[in-house]
C-alpha cells in the first residue's frame, strides 16, 4: 500500500509535508524549521528558542510555527533581510555608505589642505620676490633724492 498516493490527513498525516512511501509504512520530509517526529510519520515545529539555536543578535527569541522571531531591545528593529530572526540597530544600518562618505569627505579635506598649502607657498614666493624688488627699487628713490641735492649744489 502506498499511503502517499492517498488523501492528506486520511491516508497519511496532515503534518507530513512531503510523504515518502516505504515498505509497510511511510515517512516524511519536513519543511525548513520543522523536524520529523520519532514516529517518522509527522512533522513538528522546532522550538529554536528552547534549543538555543537562534542568533546571538536575536535579543529575546519568540518561537513561531515553522520558524522564530525576536523581541528587540531599545532602538533595535527586526532585520527583515534575515527573515526577522535577528535584531539590528537602524542607525548603524547605513554604516557602510556613511563611512564611504566620511572617507570621501576626508579625501576632499586633504585635497583642500594641499591646495591651501600650495597657495600659501606661492604667496610666500611672491612676497619674497616682491621684497627683493622692493629692496632693489628702494635704492632708486635714494638716487632720486640725490638729484635735488645735486640740483641745489649746481645752483
Ligand atoms: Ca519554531
Amino acid at each position: 500500500m502506498n499511503e502517499c498516493l492517498g488523501e492528506t490527513g486520511v491516508d497519511y498525516d496532515k503534518d507530513c509535508h512531503e510523504c515518502i512511501n516505504i515498505i509497510g509504512s511511510y515517512t516524511c520530509r519536513c519543511d525548513h524549521g520543522y523536524e520529523l517526529l520519532p514516529s517518522g510519520t509527522s512533522c513538528r515545529d522546532v522550538d529554536e528558542c528552547e534549543r538555543g539555536t537562534y542568533d546571538v543578535d536575536c535579543h529575546i527569541c519568540v518561537n513561531l510555527i515553522g520558524g522564530h522571531t525576536c523581541l528587540c531591545n531599545d532602538t533595535y528593529t527586526l532585520d527583515t533581510k534575515n527573515n526577522n530572526e535577528t535584531c539590528i540597530d537602524p542607525s548603524k544600518q547605513s554604516s557602510t555608505s556613511s563611512s564611504i562618505g566620511i572617507i570621501i569627505g576626508m579625501v576632499f579635506a586633504l585635497l583642500l589642505l594641499i591646495a591651501a598649502a600650495v597657495a600659501v607657498a606661492c604667496l610666500i614666493k611672491k612676497r619674497r620676490r616682491a621684497e627683493k624688488n622692493a629692496y632693489t627699487s628702494a635704492k632708486v628713490p635714494d638716487s632720486e633724492k640725490m638729484e635735488p641735492n645735486e640740483y641745489e649744489e649746481l645752483q
